[in-house]
């Protein structure tokens, strides 16, 4: 059973997300306790009609504890998933740390959700650019095989914390002369009015580590790696959703209408694909909402097997959030299939 509850991160922008998740898919749980190190301990947080607060994050607060959501960088991560492990909790974390380790499951629930029952303890949640491009990808894979795929990013500046939409406001507000301008603190540069084609640091052959996470990641949530990625990653001055531009080479040819089909009928796809009516997934309309929106869906003029679409979700919800609770309630359900 996973009555017991932690949320590790509760204070920060993905961990007040669970924390709605849980109340308004009425997750099933007895007790949920919150852990923070300790810049949050002792600070409160409304859940519900609730007042809680944050505990500090030590070995003894795992005791009792069933099963751990975490949302925190990696090196918290490293340290902590032992302690709950130890005392018999199973640990979903959305930290880097994890995701390629081989005993760790890496889970999207709408493409792998089987391999969640191979887990020692730890079962990881994707970095929020290959979440919503794998479900994307799912059923086109399904359905005609994927060889290749071309990607490039226009990730909000939410996917850097709290911190990334604080800066985008004041440097905007700088650019338009509104408050004195100072130096960028969580990008590399000026985000405001401006576009940065980098995001992580140089990892492979010119490509950053969010790039490679696209690869890496995308392989080991299909089990095949046999599937090519070319991604570029980009900040944009934009507060929440993550857009994708994606170009698929499939193994059979897939008309554009087809494709259609396959992403409209896909668990946790909505398609708003109406070109001549102004309609197509942005950013701002996808703020606030669970699934992945898909649209421009047509045939690459340049080969013979492309399809070519644009995709945006909310990166802090199935980016972040949403998956990891989606996972929870994967455990919480094969618990209930095997009592
Ligand atoms: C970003 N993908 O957008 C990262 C967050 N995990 O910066």
């Amino acid at each position: 059973m996973y009555e017991n509850l932690a949320l590790v991160g509760a204070s920060g922008a993905v961990g007040r997300i669970v924390l709605d998740q849980l109340l308004q898919r009425q997750v099933p749980f007895r007790n949920l306790k919150l852990l923070a190190s300790k810049r949050s301990a002792g600070t409160t947080v409304t859940f519900g009609n609730e007042t809680k607060t944050i505990e500090l994050l030590e070995p003894d607060a795992f005791n009792g504890v069933d099963l751990v959501i975490a949302s925190t960088p990696d090196e918290v991560s490293a340290e902590f998933a032992s302690w709950a492990v130890e005392r018999g909790a199973v640990v979903v974390d959305e930290s880097g740390y994890w995701r390629m380790d081989p005993k760790v499951p890496l889970i999207v629930p709408e493409v792998n959700a089987d391999a969640v029952s191979n887990h020692q303890g730890i079962i990881a949640s994707p970095n929020c650019s290959t979440t919503q491009m794998v479900v994307a990808m799912a059923p086109i894979y399904r359905a005609v095989g994927i060889r290749r795929v071309v990607v490039s990013t226009y990730q909000a500046t939410s996917g850097a914390g709290l911190a990334g939409p604080a800066e985008l406001q004041r440097t905007s507000k700088a650019a338009l002369g509104t408050a004195e301008a100072s130096p960028p603190q969580t990008f590399q540069h000026d985000i405001a009015f401006n576009l940065i084609p980098q995001i992580g640091s140089e990892k492979h052959q010119g490509y950053t580590s969010e790039e490679m996470k696209m690869v890496y990641e995308t392989r080991k949530i299909f089990g095949d790696d046999s599937i090519q990625v070319c991604p570029t990653c980009v900040r944009v001055p934009v507060m929440i959703g993550h857009s994708e531009s994606i170009l698929i080479e499939t193994e059979k040819p897939l008309s554009a209408e087809e494709a259609r089909e396959l992403l409209a009928a896909a668990p946790g796809v909505t398609v708003v694909d109406d070109l001549n009516n102004q309609q197509y997934p942005m950013p701002r309309d996808c703020d606030g909402h669970d699934d992945v929106f898909v649209g421009r869906i047509r045939k690459d003029l340049s080969s013979e097997n492309g399809i070519a679409f644009w995709c945006v979700s909310d990166n802090l919800r199935k980016g972040a959030a949403t998956n990891a609770v989606q996972i929870a309630e994967l455990l919480m359900k094969n618990v209930g299939a095997t009592a």
